[in-house]
Formats: structure tokens, sequence, C-alpha cells
């Protein structure tokens, strides 16, 4: 460990470090808060304190801190082979071996893997190979991407353009003109008014039909969306939506693309959100924990139709990143993907932490401040709200759910605020004990935060 204590750190920090998503002067005023060691679903502080993970660092840590299998699958490649690329008619052992492992666990049809560092990047080869293949068809007009109300598709200027939490995009200038047609998400609680869950899947379909109509078909590259959403906020979708999805995709020869960022390798309990929720998609992007984030790396996978093609008539595909491939972080996620597998980790989400994790958090709906507890297996968000019947939210400026997540902080907690949600992707690995830890701290900071709140505005449940 560093010798420098937490306070030097964070001078130096303030100094040079510049951080994503953070506001540095808000920073500056409070600290960083300085992260150094983990184990299991836990990380401790350079100070020594303790904090329960429940968001497995940024949704990525599925496999939980520390484990030896993967430090070993790291060293030993390291000795053997720390570099080498895949350019130019070459590539490495594990590289090849995990492509062959992720045909053999996507959903039918996959086969094919394109490797790349993060999800913004498996999300940016994605869109370029849906332009190539529609290029390849002689429909060169099909350019378009639709995306999804409240999506998270990443930060390059394309992806971020993907994207429809929209305060990504005034800083930059995005979204990026001809490149995406924004269309509704699917957030039933807040957006759904009077309609039951089906009928509000039934009006989502109709309007993306109207959508697709009024754009032209011929326009339009590829559909994209998150099977259950992430940073959006972990909307799960009404039901027959994504079957109904897929069959307007094929209707209008339109490609999907599931961005599995999130949801993939286990997080809902089926290796891909996809399988869970009846998805075919013709491209899947994955990252996050593919590597139970111990490194960095993602894959596109490309349905065999669309490959064949890019094989067949594409000649060299003029794409790819120095660490395509990358043999370390191949070999550790290779090891991670064996280690999910071997030790059942998919089932027990499907079938035994991931239910009881939901209905512990489904109990917290017994809270004034809790309108909704929705999720799959080991991703769940909680709806704050003021008043249950009317679903009447709190006003911004009381910053409701930030509220609720320091005061999980201050008991030793990691979740994640945004708007009036609260929400959680813990390591798969966490045990009953664990997650009655995780609940209960957050049914206390839940009772703390409404004690907090000025008089004239407590809940009105
Ligand atoms: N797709 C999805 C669904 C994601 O959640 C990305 C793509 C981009 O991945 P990279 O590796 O380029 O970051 C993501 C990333 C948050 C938060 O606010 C979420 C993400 C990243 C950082 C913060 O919870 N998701």
């Amino acid at each position: 460990m560093t010798s420098l204590g937490t306070a030097d750190l964070q001078a130096l920090d303030r100094r040079h470090y510049i951080h994503p998503f953070t506001d540095s002067r808000e920073l500056h005023e409070t600290g960083t808060r300085v992260i150094a060691r983990g184990e299991g679903v836990y990380v401790w502080d350079h100070d020594g304190r303790r904090l329960l993970d429940g968001m497995s660092g940024l949704w990525c840590v599925n496999v939980g801190y520390g484990r030896g299998e993967l430090i070993e699958a790291a060293d030993s490649q390291m000795r053997e082979l720390a570099y080498y690329n895949s350019f130019f008619n070459s590539a490495t052992p594990k590289a090849i071996e995990l492509s062959a492992f992720l045909a053999g666990i996507a959903p039918a049809g996959l086969n094919h893997v394109f490797f790349n560092n993060s999800g913004s990047e498996a999300n940016e080869t994605a869109m370029k190979a849906a332009r190539f293949y529609w290029k390849l068809k002689g429909k060169p007009s099909k350019t378009l991407f639709l995306a999804r109300d409240y999506g998270y598709h990443g930060v390059t200027m394309a992806t971020a353009s993907l994207s429809g939490l929209v305060e990504m995009h005034p800083q930059a200038g995005l979204p990026f003109p001809g490149l995406v047609e924004r269309v509704d998400g699917a957030y039933w609680y807040r957006e759904a008014g009077d309609l039951s869950p089906e009928a509000y899947s039934e009006a989502l379909i109709v309007r993306l039909e109207q959508r697709i109509r009024k754009i032209g078909p011929e326009n339009i590259a590829a559909f994209i969306g998150e099977p259950v959403y992430g940073a959006g906020g972990v909307m799960t979708p009404p039901p027959g939506y994504w079957p109904e999805v897929r069959r307007l995709c094929t209707q209008y020869d339109i490609l999907l693309i599931a961005d599995e960022v999130v949801c993939g390798f286990g997080r809902t309990g089926h290796w891909f959100g996809s399988q869970c929720f009846g998805i075919e998609p013709d491209i899947m992007s994955t990252a996050k924990g593919l590597t139970s984030g111990y490194l960095p790396m993602s894959a596109t996978l490309l349905r065999d139709e669309l490959a064949e093609l890019l094989i067949a008539k594409g000649g060299e595909w003029v794409h790819g990143f120095t660490y395509s491939g990358h043999p370390v972080c191949a070999a550790v996620a290779l090891r991670n993907l064996e280690l999910i597998r071997d030790t059942g980790l998919v089932k027990r989400v499907r079938d035994e932490i991931g239910p009881s994790f939901q209905r512990r958090l489904a109990e917290l709906t017994a809270h004034p401040l809790v309108g909704e507890a929705r999720g799959v297996g080991m991703v769940a968000a909680l709806e704050l709200v003021r008043d249950k019947a009317t679903r009447e939210r709190y006003p911004d400026e009381l910053r409701i759910a930030v509220r609720v997540r320091e005061a999980c902080f201050r008991r030793g907690l990691i979740i994640r605020a945004a708007r009036n949600c609260m929400m959680m992707a813990p390591p798969l690995v966490m045990s009953e004990a664990e997650a009655d830890e995780m609940v209960g701290i957050i049914a206390e900071a839940l009772d703390e935060a409404l004690e907090g709140l000025p008089e004239s505005v407590s809940a009105a449940a």
C-alpha cells in the first residue's frame, strides 16, 4: 500500500486528477473517497473503513473482489505473453478460446466475436458493423439508429449520441446530426399513465411502428436497447415488449442491437438479458462482467448471417483497437467465465439469491418513500415518491435519492442515486446474510432521509 495518507492523496487528486461524471468543484470541497482494497462484496477505503459494495464497482464485479483464480490467470498470461495484437492475421490463444466460449453461451446464431476495450467501444463496433452490413446488402441509405429515452450506451461522440440521458449531450454539442432518432423509453411506473403494463407495452409498439414508418425503414440501420435499463433507472421491460420490438425489426428490415453491457454474464439470472426477456438480437454488445471488471475488455457479438456477409464480401474491415483481444484481458475473461460456469453462479442468481434479494427489496415498498421496487436477478431499483397514490415526486432540489444514498454510505453501504431512483447491482456472489445487511441498511437510510425532510414537504402517504 502507498505510504501517502488519505489527506495527501486527496491533495494530489485535487491538483491533478479530473474525474468522470464528477463536479470537480464540489469534489474538491468534500475530498475524494479513496478506495484501497476489496474482498468478496466489500471494499475498504484508504483509512480502513469497510463498505458493502452494492454496485459491484460500476455494475461490473460480478464474481466479487479478490478472486485468486483471476489474479493467477493474469499473472501467468503476463509471464507467458504480456501483449500481442490481433491485427494482420495474428491472434493469441486465450482470445481465440474466449471467442469460442462466448459463442457457446450466447443466444443461438451469435457465433462471431469482435473484441474491444470498453462498453462504449462495443457499441461503436456494433454501429459500424450495422452500417457496413447494410452497405454490403446494397442498402446504403440505412444509416440511422433508433435509440430510447433513458438509454445509456457510452460516452464517445457516437455512443453518447445514442444515449437517451440527455444531460450527456449539450457539453459536446450532441447528438451527432444524421446518426440517431430518439424513440420512447419503456418506463411503466413513470410514463404509462393509467395503462396496465400489458396495455402500455402494446401502446409502445404501436408508437414505435408509427415512428419507423415516419422516418422510413429505408433510412434505419438498427434499433438499440438495454434488455433491462441500467444507469437510466433499472426499468424492467413491460410484458411482451421485446418480442414485439423484434417482430417490428424483422418486418421492417432493421437490425436489433442488444446492449448487454450491464445485463450480461449472469446479472439477470441468465447468461444474457436477451435470454431472460426473449430477445433475439442481431448484434450484442458486452463488457463489464466479461472480466468482472478485473481488466478492461468488451466484446461485440454478431449474428451469423451478418458476420458471414462481412467475411464473404466485406474485404478488409478497416476497424479495430490496439488492444482488441488483449491476451491478458482475454485470459482473465476466460477464467472469469469458467468460474461463473463452474460455480453455477447464473443458476444461483436465477433460483436463489436473485429472487430472495428481489423479495427483500419488495418488502421496502411498505416504506412511505418507496413507490416501486423493480428488478430482476441481481439488478434492482427503488423509485422514491412523495405520494404513492398519485406517484408525485419530491421536488428535484430536495435531492431525495442523494439523501438516501448518503445515509446508506454513512452506514457502510454503496448504492447509486439517479433522479428519484436508488439503483443496485451487487456482486452475484453475495450471500443471504450480506443481502440482509444491505437491505437492512437501506431501510434505515430511508427512515433517516424521510425524517430529515423539511416539515412542509414530508411524505403524503
Ligand atoms: N452500455 C451500457 C448499458 C452501460 O451501462 C456502457 C454501455 C458504456 O460502457 P463503458 O465501458 O464505455 O463505460 C455502459 C456503462 C452509472 C454508470 O452512472 C454506468 C456506466 C458507466 C459509468 C457509470 O451508473 N455504464
